[in-house]
């Protein structure tokens, strides 16, 4: 017997790099709280966030996780670590693969990691708005074999069969408190999101090696007297020869991430914001972990 008259719980959202896994915590939950990119391995935090359904009196609280894959770095690492972690804490778990991807050996670990736990699966089929119906088909049939608690095929991108991975994670939910504000839609705080948002932008215009040895840092941010909040970032890169690509011949780069991670920032804060964007090189960053527990991870 439990005295809650509502119903919560934690879902943690799993999955190989790219599946489409941040896309979908945002598409749940409504808003932005998650970077996306066309490049693996864009999530390097645990991200949650909140979904609350007043009318059922339930809250799900959803864990986006950085990809798993097999770690090359010490932050490769730390990444897997994490996403481990995360799978103790969860009560439920919402299991993302790719329609477009046949399932592959690191689908078949991830699988099993989930079946040994014994947490109720949810497996969303992701990205079937580029998936023929044999595709969608065949891999539904191959996934079907884990016999998870229930399959839905979705589209984060395009929102469809969102309601219906609610509803199925909704049901599995377990008597218990609201942990956050019904209208809170993430935890994460302004420092974190601010300098994420500014990663984004790097990611979708530099190339290469220079994406993953990419690390943001905002250090400050202050509301000014006339109402403008300043942001104080720095981009670290590992390699002398990586700060040029990410200051752009005569700045052209710095400034355009700064200007469209300006216009998100503006629209995060719902004021003006003067953005100070530094790029410095921090060697290896990725491989010590002194810089690693500075940056954050
Ligand atoms: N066509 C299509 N593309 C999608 C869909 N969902 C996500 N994508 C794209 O897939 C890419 C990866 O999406 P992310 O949400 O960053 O993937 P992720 O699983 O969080 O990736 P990591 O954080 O690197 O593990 C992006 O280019 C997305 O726009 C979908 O439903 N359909
Ligand atoms: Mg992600």
């Amino acid at each position: 017997m439990t005295d809650f008259e509502t119903r919560s719980g934690f879902v943690s959202i799993v999955g190989r790099p790219n599946v489409g896994k941040s896309t979908l915590i945002n598409a749940m939950v409504g808003e932005k709280i998650a970077i996306t990119s066309r490049r693996p391995q864009t999530t390097r935090n645990t991200i949650r966030g909140v979904l609350t359904l007043p009318d059922r009196g339930s809250q799900i609280v959803l864990v986006d996780t950085p990809g798993i894959h097999k770690p090359k770095t010490v932050l490769g690492e730390r990444l897997n670590t994490l996403v481990y972690g995360s799978l103790a804490e969860a009560d439920c778990v919402l299991f993302v693969i790719d329609a477009l991807q046949p399932i592959g050996p690191g689908d078949r670990l991830i699988a099993e990691r989930l079946l040994a736990s014994g947490t109720p699966v949810v497996l969303a089929l992701n990205k079937v708005d580029r998936a023929s119906p044999e595709q969608i088909g065949e891999q539904l049939a191959a996934a079907g074999e884990w016999g998870f608690d229930a399959y839905v095929p979705i589209s984060a991108l395009k929102h469809d069969g969102i309601d219906i991975v609610i509803d199925e994670i909704d049901a599995r939910l377990a008597p218990g408190p609201f942990f956050f504000p019904e209208d809170a839609v993430t935890d994460q705080p302004d420092r974190l999101l601010a300098a994420e948002l500014i990663r984004e932008k790097y990611l979708s215009r530099v190339h290469d090696e220079l994406p993953h040895s990419l690390a943001v840092v905002v250090h400050e941010i202050e509301e000014q007297d006339n109402g403008v909040v300043r942001v104080t970032a720095t981009a670290y890169v590992e390699r002398e020869s990586q700060k040029g690509m990410a200051i752009g011949k005569g700045g052209v780069m710095v400034r355009d991430v700064g200007k469209s991670a300006r216009y998100d920032l503006e629209r995060l804060f719902g004021t003006k914001v003067f953005l100070d964007l530094n790029v410095k090189v921090e060697k290896d960053w990725q491989r010590t972990d002194e810089m690693l527990d500075r940056l954050g991870f």
